[in-house]
């Protein structure tokens, strides 16, 4: 099976693109780079430089003896992703290529319409691709729980069935997303819906929690093929963020009341559930949906996981709530269905004291290339 994934330089896109290419598929990558350089842009840097694309497929190629193919491009250009599609054909397609992070796509005006044109063109441009090229693939979107927002009632995967006078019809459960960026995969998703519904692509949306973590399978035969790892407040996930804000000595940044509460899960899983996805295609004309993450926590749980953990290997780690830059719901119900991956076989790694000290382990090994000034920006929502 040939598999394209798009945004393969990412943290999740290359770690994808090794596990998928061990496992035996024919993988190509596709990514314009636009990731390093917002970071370079907005003056932040991950925790430690990455090699290019060609180089990371390359290291790959020595340690393994498998070819990635890699296209370097924009694929809001449709002379760009046309080729790509027409060269390689493939039989699925993982489209990671976002801007995304919440933070940026709320940073000012031309942020949030970059975060725009380009989630919502390259979507589009995805469909226009495969029903032209190769009407019978299989296309693989990374959506986000953040569509479905906090609402007041459970969170149901994907769908929810609604009576209403009398009469019943199923829908996409109710979005109501928290920032620009999540409100760019609300709109992803009801074009996707649309074309499955018109053209009968075959589409699996995956709402997908926070993911931490740096270690995959594959990224342990050799440090340069470790993800990018962000600790900065634009594209640094909570959970990494308080991993090097104590390994720095720097109070963890709680926002508000700290109640905020979030399906998270580790990068290992990311990868298990972006498998199981391809393994489990919809028919055409079908859009499954499910709820990607393992376990549930509030931001005063991580940081106190985290505190605990790090004083254990002799860090000593002050929790600070800090006013929030964000507009959310500080305590809120939160009960999100999550029961379809892992029918579908789905193993998690829980977030273990192990796992923790592990992540907190490798992040002492680069203690010293922490530069503090890039870990709280105070990027406003309202
Ligand atoms: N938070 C803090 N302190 C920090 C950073 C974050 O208290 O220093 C809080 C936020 O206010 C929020 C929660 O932690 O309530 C999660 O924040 P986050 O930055 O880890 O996650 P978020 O901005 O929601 O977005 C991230 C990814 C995005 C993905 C999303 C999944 O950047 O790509 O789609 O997680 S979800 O949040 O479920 O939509």
């Amino acid at each position: 099976m040939r598999i394209l994934i798009l945004g393969g330089d990412g943290y999740l896109g290359w770690p994808t693109a090794m596990h998928l290419s061990a496992k035996g598929y024919e993988v190509a990558v596709v990514d314009n780079y636009m990731r390093r350089t917002l970071m370079l842009n907005e003056d932040v840097a991950p925790l430690c430089q990455t090699p290019n694309l060609y180089e990371r497929t390359r290291i790959w190629k020595e340690n393994t003896g498998k070819d990635i193919k890699t296209y370097i491009g924009d694929l809001k250009e449709w002379e760009f992703i046309s080729h790509v599609f027409q060269e390689f054909i493939p039989d699925t397609v993982i489209h990671y290529a976002e801007q995304p992070s919440a933070p940026y796509s709320m940073l000012r005006r031309e942020a949030a319409s970059l975060t725009i044109s380009n989630n919502i063109s390259v979507t589009a441009n995805v469909i226009f691709a495969s029903h032209e090229y190769c009407p019978e693939v299989h296309i693989i979107k990374l959506g986000t729980m953040g569509e479905y927002g906090t609402p007041n009632i459970d969170i149901e995967e994907g769908w929810i069935d609604i009576k209403h006078k009398n009469r019943e019809e199923k829908f996409l459960f109710p979005r109501q997303a928290g920032s620009l960026y999540h409100t760019t995969k609300i709109m992803d998703t009801d074009l996707l819906w649309y074309y499955v519904r018109v053209w009968g692509l075959r589409v699996t949306d995956l709402m997908q929690g926070p993911v931490y973590g740096v270690f995959t399978p594959e990224s342990s035969q050799d440090n340069r093929l470790l993800t990018l790892f962000s600790y900065d407040e634009l594209f640094g996930t909570v959970l990494n963020r308080f991993i090097v804000q104590a390994v720095a000595g720097y109070p963890l940044t709680v926002y508000g009341k700290g109640g905020q509460t979030r399906g998270y899960l580790n990068i290992k899983d990311t990868l298990q559930c972006v498998r199981l996805a391809i393994e489990n295609p919809p028919k055409s004309g079908e859009l499954n949906i499910f709820n990607q993450f393992t376990e549930t926590f509030s931001v005063n749980e991580l940081a106190k996981k985290v505190q605990n953990s790090a004083s254990k290997l002799g860090l000593e780690v002050q929790i600070k709530n800090i006013d929030n830059p964000r507009k959310e719901m500080e305590e809120h119900y939160y009960n999100p269905v999550h029961t379809g991956l892992l029918d579908l076989g789905l193993e998690p790694s829980y977030l273990t004291d192990s796992e923790l000290n592990k992540i907190i382990e490798h992040v002492l090994k680069y203690k010293e290339s922490i530069d503090k000034h890039k870990i709280f920006r105070g990027v406003k929502w309202a």
